[in-house]
């Protein structure tokens, strides 16, 4: 599908809503391009039941790194997003079923303008731009994906935070219905950052990759990115952001306390008790390459962690 510029396009066209509908056109698929072909080598759809739809060009981004993007392919089809089961390509075998839109998020909490924004009050805030991140996950690998987003900041900034809120709670979409009903984790997810950690330039309200919108399987239609920490603080299908005063209860941290900490910094120096985080695979590679003190973010954000003691707080 062909994209007019930014400035003569509705933000509600950018998400039409037989996209977030769930055609099951399956072969149409095909035809759609790099994502459709990718995955179909590995003999499944790329996108489920939905057909691929372009952004906007995007503007690049100082963050970005220059390594080789992830296969889209592969970024596409190994996913983790539990709700709908727990195998790599559960997701996207299962992901299509959710409605994405219409879509609200609910930003509540100690601010002073509490209130929710459909998709498009979401994409009128700053304008979207390409971030190519690494994304490193707490099993060992890593993947480089080119984002499609813009800073939380602008979305928490227009809310105006109180001064007593210092962290921000990502609660997700669960919907038992389409959803898987195992107590895999406590659902609906939930995550959360402090909120200077929050309000860091890096940290992306992702609403695309590769040029497209969001996957389901990668949490369409909106989800955070916070490329410093392991995957699982990079929350899927957020539908609600409550600014609080205390750390907020997170899903791993829940599940398993001496494991998932709440802060998950990628830090190669502190092992997970059952195995090292010292090396990673990137994948679509077959050596392991060490892993990077934040995940080679260090010279971004070392300095919100200044005298802490990172072993304590893994
Ligand atoms: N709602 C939700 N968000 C989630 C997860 C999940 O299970 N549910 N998994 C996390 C984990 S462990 C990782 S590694 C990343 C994976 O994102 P990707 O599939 O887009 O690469 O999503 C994170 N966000
Ligand atoms: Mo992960």
């Amino acid at each position: 599908m062909l994209i007019r510029r930014p400035a003569d396009i509705l933000p509600s066209e950018i998400t039409p809503r037989a996209l977030f509908e769930g055609r099951r056109d399956f072969i149409r698929r095909a035809g759609l391009g790099l994502a459709a072909g990718a995955a179909l080598w590995h003999g499944l759809p790329a996108r489920g039941a939905q057909a691929a739809q372009r952004l906007a060009p995007l503007q690049p981004s100082a963050f970005s790194t220059d390594e080789a993007r992830t296969d889209v392919g592969h970024a596409t089809t190994y996913n983790n997003f539990y709700e709908f089961g727990t195998g790599k390509d559960d997701p996207l075998r299962n992901a299509h079923r959710m409605q994405v839109r219409p879509w609200t998020v609910r930003v509540e909490g100690l601010v002073n303008k509490p209130r929710s924004f459909d998709l498009d009050e979401l994409l009128r805030l700053a304008p979207l731009e390409e971030r190519i991140y690494r994304l490193r996950c707490v099993e060992g690998w890593s993947m480089v994906i080119p984002w499609a987003g813009f800073p939380l900041a602008a979305l928490l900034k227009a809310v105006e935070p109180q001064g007593s809120a210092k962290y921000v709670q990502f609660v997700t979409h669960y919907d038992a219905e389409i959803m898987t009903r195992r107590p895999v984790l406590i659902w609906p997810y939930t995550e959360g950052l402090r909120l200077d950690e929050a309000l860091h330039q890096m940290t992306l309200l992702t609403f695309g990759m590769y040029g497209e919108v969001l996957p389901h399987q990668n949490g369409a239609p909106v989800r955070v990115v916070v490329p410093w920490k392991y995957g699982f603080k990079s929350a899927k299908s957020i539908v609600a952001i409550r600014l609080v005063e205390e750390e907020p209860i997170t899903a791993w941290n829940r599940y398993a306390p001496q494991e998932y900490g709440f802060y998950s910094n990628v830090n190669p120096e502190v092992s997970h008790p059952r195995w090292s985080q010292a090396t990673e695979r990137r994948i679509g590679e077959l050596r392991r390459r060490p892993t990077l003190m934040f995940n080679g973010y260090a010279e971004q954000v070392a300095q919100l962690y200044q005298g802490m003691d990172l072993k304590k707080y893994y």
